[in-house]
C-alpha cells in the first residue's frame, strides 16, 4: 500500500511538473498560440497593411490623419489578424525600406499590432551584396559564396547582419518584453529570381546562408523569432527535392509557400492543391506549422477570386494563415472598399473559419 501511495504521489508530481512547465521563449509561446488558433481556423494576413492602400498613397510619413488606416479595416471593420512587413534596405543602414516605408514606422506599427493582440511576420529583400543592385539581381552566381566565411563579401555581410539584429532587438514592448515575430528569410528559393535562388547558389551554399544568419541572430539572443521556411508555389514537390534545401527540423517551426496566381485559375488550383497535399503531410509528420506565407491575385481581375478559388483550397488544409501581399495603386493583392473585390472579402470575413483581429486578440 505504502509503495502504491509513493508511486501515486511521484506520478502526480511528474504530471504536475509537466503541466506546469511554461514555454521558455516568446517564439515558443507564439508557436503554442498558433497551434491553439489553428483549431478555430486560419488567420487573415496583409502585407504593409497600415502604411498605404489602393486609393491612399503617400501615407509613408505617418501623418496623424493616416495613422490607424488600413484597407482591410476600412473594408470589413476589423484589422487583419496578421500583418507582414519587410526589412529590405535595413542592411544598407537606410532610413526607409525598399518600398519607401520608414523603418521607424515599421518598428512602431509592428509593436502596435502585437499590442492590440495581432501576430506579425517579417520578410527581407536585401540588396545583392556582390553587385549592390536589388534582391532581384541574379546576374552573378558567386554571390552567396562571396558572403559565406572566407568569401570576398563576408565582412560586409556581417555588418548587414548586425543591422538586422539591431532592428530585431529593438522590437520590444514598453516593459522590455521582446515581440514574437514569424521571421522568414531567403524565401521563394526554389525559383531563380532572387540572388539566393535555386540556380544562383548550390544547395550547400544555400544551407550555409540560412545557417549563418540563423546562428548569428540566435547567438545574439534573439529567441523571439519563429523561423519560417517558405519556398514558392511549385506544383511538383517530391520529398527528395523539398528536403534538398530545407534547413532542417531543428531550424524551422513553420513551413509554407508563396502562392500567386499568375497564369490560369485551373493551373493555380492544381498546383496549390498538390503542394498543400505535400506540405500538409510534411508539416504533420514533422510537427511543423503550415501557412500560405504570401498569396494573391494581382489587381483582382476576378472580384470573387478569394471565396471562389482560394478559400475552397485553403479550407482543406490546417493552415495557420494566408498573407495577401501589399496594396498600392499600381499593384494590389488585398481588398479595398472602393473595389468590387471588397464585397467578396467581406464574405471571407464573415466565414466562421477565417480569423481577424477581434477573433484572436485575447487568444
Ligand atoms: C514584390 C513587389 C515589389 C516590392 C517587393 C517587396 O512582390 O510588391 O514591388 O518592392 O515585393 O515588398
Amino acid at each position: 500500500m505504502k509503495n502504491i501511495l509513493a508511486i501515486a504521489v511521484a506520478t502526480l508530481a511528474v504530471v504536475a511538473c509537466a503541466t506546469k512547465q511554461e514555454p521558455q521563449t516568446q517564439a515558443q509561446q507564439l508557436e503554442q498560440r498558433l497551434v491553439a488558433l489553428q483549431a478555430k481556423g486560419y488567420m487573415a494576413g496583409h502585407q504593409d497593411d497600415p502604411f498605404y492602400g489602393v486609393t491612399w498613397a503617400g501615407t509613408y510619413s505617418g501623418d496623424s490623419a493616416e495613422l490607424g488606416r488600413s484597407d482591410v479595416l476600412e473594408t470589413v471593420g476589423d484589422y487583419p489578424a496578421l500583418m507582414g512587413f519587410d526589412l529590405g534596405g535595413i542592411e544598407m543602414g537606410d532610413a526607409k525600406n525598399l518600398d519607401s516605408v520608414p523603418f521607424t514606422r515599421i518598428h512602431d506599427e509592428l509593436i502596435a499590432h502585437h499590442q492590440r493582440g495581432g501576430v506579425v511576420t517579417l520578410s527581407w529583400h536585401p540588396r545583392n551584396p556582390l553587385t549592390g543592385d536589388t534582391a532581384w539581381d541574379v546576374s552573378d552566381s558567386t554571390v552567396v559564396k562571396s558572403i559565406l566565411p572566407g568569401g570576398s563579401q563576408h565582412e560586409k555581410f556581417k555588418t548587414w547582419m548586425v543591422r538586422v539584429a539591431t532592428f530585431l532587438k529593438s522590437l520590444k514592448t514598453d516593459d522590455g518584453t521582446p515581440v514574437p515575430v514569424i521571421f522568414r528569410p531567403w524565401h521563394e528559393n526554389n525559383g531563380s529570381w532572387f540572388w539566393w535562388g535555386q540556380n544562383i547558389c548550390t544547395t550547400e551554399e544555400y544551407h550555409g546562408l540560412w545557417n549563418m544568419l540563423q546562428d548569428y541572430l540566435t547567438g545574439e539572443g534573439l529567441d523571439n523569432l519563429l523561423w519560417s521556411y517558405s519556398p514558392n508555389l511549385d506544383g511538383n514537390w517530391t520529398q527528395e527535392r523539398f528536403m534538398e534545401r530545407y534547413p532542417g527540423n531543428d531550424r524551422v517551426t513553420l513551413i509554407g509557400e508563396d502562392a500567386y496566381q499568375w497564369g490560369s485559375e485551373a493551373d493555380f488550383v492544381k498546383q496549390l492543391t498538390a503542394d498543400l497535399d505535400f506540405l500538409g503531410k510534411f508539416a504533420k509528420d514533422n510537427g511543423k506549422l503550415l501557412a500560405l506565407t504570401e498569396c494573391g491575385l494581382k489587381n483582382m481581375p476576378d472580384s470573387t477570386w478569394w471565396t471562389r478559388v482560394l478559400k475552397p483550397v485553403m479550407d482543406k488544409y490546417p493552415i495557420s494563415y494566408f498573407l495577401l501581399w501589399r496594396n498600392y495603386k499600381e499593384e494590389y493583392f488585398g481588398p479595398s472598399p472602393a473595389l468590387p473585390c471588397g464585397a467578396d472579402y467581406k464574405k471571407l470575413y464573415e466565414a466562421p473559419n477565417t480569423l481577424f483581429l477581434k477573433e484572436i486578440k485575447d487568444k
